[in-house]
């Protein structure tokens, strides 16, 4: 793709939600059909949760490994993964545990609320990759010192991985281009990186079937469902059209 047919600035930084991976079949959090609506959070979603009852917390989070692992990326997480492969300054934050990005062929991702697919010891920190939690050997144990393990994802009041947080905002604050995609930009800390950026100069662009808290602050909305509208997109600011 020729540089001077670009019609945006670098570096690109995108924060993806739960929307982007509706299209493939998995579930948002909020709103109608959303996974909220059917499940308490605070039954779920938070360590008094998993204290309380940590057999009630895996059988959720294995039913939706077993959900994830029948859904496809969608042409919104190929998009995404091919303006990484075209840019020169790239991120992706992700606030999706479904490694659909990665499936897409995203390289350049920062998992800021954790993975669907990682176990964590919450007794002796072991972290280890896990593919498949048969449900009737729930609860897992960690293979270190067998304490019941944790899916290694970020709940309701925990803190997210420092380091994580860190190279994310870094990243907001030099955004030339920050696309916001698919999600409420309710939940924070994640929910503020797109204001970081836009107070840092970025070109903000959202893209959302509805409006949001962000979008008066946005400079461009891309209103509909976020695989048609990022390709419109991407095929604009690719083919010298309007600048951004
Ligand atoms: C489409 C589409 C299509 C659909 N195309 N679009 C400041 C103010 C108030 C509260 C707080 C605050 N700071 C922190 C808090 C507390 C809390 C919080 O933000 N609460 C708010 C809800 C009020 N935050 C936290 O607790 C965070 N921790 C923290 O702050 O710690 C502080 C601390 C510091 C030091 C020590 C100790 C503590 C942690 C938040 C973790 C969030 N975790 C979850 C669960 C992850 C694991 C799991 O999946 O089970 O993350 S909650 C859930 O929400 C999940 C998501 O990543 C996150 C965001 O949701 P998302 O992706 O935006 O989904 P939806 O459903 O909300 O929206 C979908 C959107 O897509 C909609 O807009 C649709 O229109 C759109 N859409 N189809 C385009 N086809
Ligand atoms: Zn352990």
């Amino acid at each position: 793709m020729p540089d001077e047919r670009r019609t945006f600035v670098e570096p690109i930084v995108v924060l993806t939600g739960s929307g982007v991976s509706a299209e493939s079949g998995v579930p948002t959090f909020r709103g109608e059909g959303g996974l909220w609506e059917s499940y308490r959070a605070h039954d779920l979603a938070t360590p008094a949760a998993f204290r309380s009852d940590p057999e009630l917390v895996w059988r959720f989070y294995a039913w939706r490994r077993q959900l994830v692992r029948g859904c496809k990326p969608n042409r919104g997480h190929a998009v995404l993964a091919e303006i990484e492969r075209h840019s020169q300054q790239f991120t992706m934050i992700t606030q999706n545990i479904d490694g659909l990005h990665q499936r897409a062929g995203s390289q350049q991702l920062i998992e800021i609320h954790g993975s669907l697919w990682r176990l964590r010891c919450p007794q002796c920190g072991q972290r280890w990759r896990d593919l498949a939690v048969p449900f009737e050997q729930l609860p897992p144990h960690c293979p270190e010192c067998d304490s019941i393990a944790r899916p290694d994802v970020v709940w309701f009041g925990e803190a997210l991985d420092p380091k994580l947080l860190e190279t994310s905002m870094e990243a907001a604050g030099r955004a030339g281009t920050f696309l916001v995609v698919g999600t409420s930009g309710l939940v924070h800390p994640a929910a503020g990186l797109p204001l970081l950026a836009k107070r840092a100069g970025a070109h903000l662009i959202e893209f959302n079937l509805e409006e949001t808290p962000l979008t008066a602050r946005a400079d461009e909305v891309w209103q509909g469902p976020a695989s048609s509208q990022l390709t419109a997109w991407w095929t604009e600011a690719t083919s010298g059209g309007k600048p951004t």
